[in-house]
């Protein structure tokens, strides 16, 4: 099964500049990424013991400042290619109808740092992901309340945190094709596991498109527009495209890759974070989600030799699914890996793709042991 629902055309453009900072390194790591490491974080990988990520370790990533907005004073304006243009506040929004749904986001960045070169940016390792319950109004429905109109070819959504990137003023912005604005599970959620967004998650309003990458969930919406022609914003046309090199226009990032990560056994030692356990039994666990199809199977790879794991259903169909495989570890050093396959057939890569941004890398996670 493919979620795929419309095939998307990559709009033509010449020599793009860096869409974050510069070359690809080989170097250490800069300044400026562990600057925005610091800023941005990711799920501590003990987390994926549970079904629904807290608040609090669901990864985060901002480009710009965290807007702190005044709820009572903002609201959300539909406009553009609808024969209604709608301005709703957020008292408006909550007693419209709601959809509660698990989604597991993901950066398209994610594994990003484990690539070389190195695309400067969000220095990611494996961990930027995370799955909460959103809960809110379904886009769907308030657009069929605007009246999308018949020449309507995509939708774009606007945050009201800016900046600077590549050299360009811009507001935060992203679009969907029309086909997939209409999805009945695009969500425009206030609400973050049963409670208000947190300001960096978005408050007071996030768009949760599940199964693309975190860059289509626009957080502090201020607005929605319907187009007629393809959205030609920074984050569209430059930002998040799969890309060769810089004077490669590229194809679109879209929907999550099939990934899966492994809850690290034992304990970790402080500094270099080396794993040690004990020999014996030992239940290895962890999860596995893909936006393109359901998670069909998990192997488990210890030194080298793949065992399937047993894989459990998930909470919706585009929330991660557990896994699990009983090891019985033997004194010595060991590597543990997994790799997820998806109905539509895509397995992880054990060597990684590069790509000038650094996107959809979902290379297979290898976790050295020492069993004692
Ligand atoms: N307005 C706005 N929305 C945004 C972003 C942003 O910087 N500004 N970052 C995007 C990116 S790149 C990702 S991966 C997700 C991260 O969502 P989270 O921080 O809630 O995990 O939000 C997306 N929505
Ligand atoms: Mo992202």
């Amino acid at each position: 099964m493919s979620r795929h629902s419309t095939i998307l055309k990559s709009p033509r453009h010449g020599r793009t500049p860096a869409p974050h900072a510069g070359e690809p390194s080989h170097g250490p790591l800069t300044a400026e990424e562990l600057q925005l490491a610091a800023r941005n974080h990711s799920m501590p990988l003990e987390a994926l013991q549970s079904d629904t990520t807290p608040a609090g370790l669901h990864y985060l990533l901002n480009h710009f400042d965290i807007p702190f907005i005044d709820a009572e004073h903002w609201h959300l304006r539909i406009g553009g290619a609808v024969q209604r243009s709608l301005e709703l506040n957020l008292k408006a929004l909550r007693r419209a109808p709601r959809i509660s749904i698990p989604v597991t986001l993901e950066c398209a960045g994610n594994g990003r740092s484990l690539l070389r070169p190195r695309p400067l940016s969000q220095p990611w390792r494996l961990e930027a992901v995370g799955t909460a319950v959103w809960t809110g109004v379904p886009l769907a429905y308030l657009l069929a309340q605007a009246g999308v109109e018949d020449d309507a070819v995509e939708v774009v959504f606007t945050g009201a945190d800016s900046g600077l990137q590549g050299g360009v003023r811009q507001q935060f912005a992203r679009s969907l094709p029309i086909s997939e604005a209409l999805r009945p599970d695009i969500v425009l959620a206030y609400r973050m596991n049963g409670n208000d967004l947190p300001p960096q998650h978005g408050y007071p309003l996030r768009l949760v498109v599940p199964g693309w990458y975190g860059m289509a969930s626009v957080k502090w919406l201020s607005s929605i527009n319907v187009l007629t022609r393809p959205f030609d914003g920074f984050q569209q046309a430059v930002a998040y495209r799969y890309q060769r090199d810089a004077d490669d226009a590229g194809t679109p990032v879209t929907w999550i890759k099939v990934r899966s990560l492994m809850v690290p056994p034992g304990v970790p030692d402080f500094f270099t974070r080396s794993r040690v356990l004990p020999a014996g039994p030992v239940m290895l666990t962890g999860r596995a989600w893909s936006g393109e199809g359901a998670v069909e199977r998990v192997d488990v790879g210890i030194d080298g030799q793949w065992t399937p794991a047993h894989v459990e259903h998930p909470a919706g169909p585009f929330a991660w699914c557990a896994w699990s495989l009983p090891w019985v570890a033997d004194a010595g050093e060991h590597e543990l890996a997994c790799r997820a396959t998806d109905a539509t057939g895509s397995v992880q890569p054990l060597e990684q793709a590069w790509n000038y941004q650094g996107m959809g890398n979902n290379v297979v996670q290898r976790i050295k042991v020492t069993v004692e």
